[in-house]
């Protein structure tokens, strides 16, 4: 069936209410369809169940600063390892707010804990697709733009973007590839290809990543596949090749591993760019690579999730970080490119902006939508296999 063929049926499923408004969204997007297509179908079909969404007046007519008071606390969902030391405390310094800080190692764990309702978080940190998650869910506020006087700060690049087309929700934070992170002096010829997880002779001494879109994505590419794909036959044959190197892995590990890298108990690790850069500061041996299968290059932005508490002290946070000095100084510890073009312009040694050649080897993620089922059932048959 084409794909416009399954469009116009699964619309028809939702005009027939033979699925829910929940169902539609992640169906539609499995079959590529934009959110304003989404939306405008949504619309259409709204009947009796469909929530009712009144505007909001401060999205119309966003508040002025002084309007609203500020909050004098404010927490914080964000990756490990993911800001410089001092951030935190020097705008606590600054403005007073108490930050409550936590953090998570994969988007799953970030969406599990906001669909399962009142986090309490005013401020997440997903990565591309998991916006578009999130947004199917109705999980996100829209930013002020009123309250975000350093929003214009922001690379291009990393605007209008394909997870947030009109920039209402989303601050981006950090950007960078998935990897792999080697151990110069205990590797025989520094690896180039998906393929090193599959070799013997490093048994015991390697990590592939917690990390389902990650592990499934790099096996889905070894055999020359898009790391989103949904096909029944690719992800086959990604859960076998999977299988096969889990015989040789030590664990699967996402940020944690930097330190048995730094130790030398782990040689060969599928490992984030930025993350890579902090064990390198600890050991001068460690060396990253990006495979010639291709592999995931994201952006993590900031959003605040529906019904934060503190939204005035989110958005002074937001402002704060979009500072040219503040982001900069995120992005030296965290070892990530910037988007913030004026921090970048800042840094003695910016990570590039991959060039036309690169990002030829680099694929951004996308919402699974119907088939993130498929996919979950996938890892979890890896992870217990
Ligand atoms: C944080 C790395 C997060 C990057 N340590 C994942 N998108």
């Amino acid at each position: 069936m084409s794909q416009e063929k399954k469009a116009i049926e699964l619309a028809e499923d939702l005009a027939s209410h033979r699925i829910d408004r929940r169902s539609f969204v992640r169906g539609a997007l499995a079959l590529g369809l934009g959110l304003p297509t989404i939306s405008a179908v949504l619309q259409a079909c709204s009947g009796e169940e469909a929530p009712k969404e009144p505007p909001k007046p401060e999205t119309t007519e966003p508040a002025k600063p002084a309007e609203v008071p500020m909050e004098k606390e404010l927490r914080i969902y964000n990756w490990s390892d993911y800001i410089a030391e001092d951030t935190v405390a020097n705008f606590k310094k600054e403005t007073g707010i108490e930050v409550i800080y936590d953090t998570y190692e994969a988007n799953e764990e970030l969406v599990a804990k906001l669909q399962a309702g009142a986090s309490g978080y005013d401020l997440v940190c997903p990565s591309g697709y998991a916006v578009q998650v999130l947004l199917a869910l109705n999980l996100l506020e829209k930013l002020n733009p009123a309250w975000l006087p350093n929003v214009g700060n922001i690379s291009t690049v990393f605007r209008k973007t394909a997870f947030d087309p009109t920039d209402e929700f989303t601050v981006p934070w950090q950007w960078g590839t998935t990897g792999i992170a080697f151990r110069k002096d205990k590797v025989k010829a520094p690896p180039d290809s998906w393929a090193v997880f599959l070799d013997k002779q490093y048994k015991g001494k390697m990590t592939m990543m917690d990390d389902m879109r990650d592990v499934i994505g790099a096996w889905l590419r070894y055999r020359g596949k898009s790391l989103n794909s949904t096909n029944a036959d690719e992800l086959a044959q990604a859960k076998k090749d999977a299988l096969e190197a889990k015989a040789l892995l030590q664990s699967f590990i996402s940020a944690p591993v930097k330190g048995q890298l730094v130790a030398g108990d782990v040689w060969v690790a599928q490992l984030w760019n930025g993350d890579t850069m902090q064990a390198k500061v600890e050991s001068d041996q460690i060396d990253y690579v990006i495979p010639k299968e291709g592999t995931t290059i994201w952006c993590d932005s900031m959003c605040i999730p529906k019904g934060a508490p503190h939204p005035r002290a989110a958005h002074a946070f937001l402002d704060y970080i979009l500072r040219p000095e503040v982001g900069a100084s995120i992005s030296k510890f965290t070892g990530y490119g910037s988007p913030n073009a004026k921090s970048t312009a800042s840094m003695e040694k910016p990570v590039p902006y991959p060039t036309e050649e690169q990002l030829k080897l680099l694929e951004y993620q996308t919402d699974l939508g119907a088939a993130s089922q498929q996919w979950d059932q996938i890892w979890t048959e890896i992870k217990a296999g």
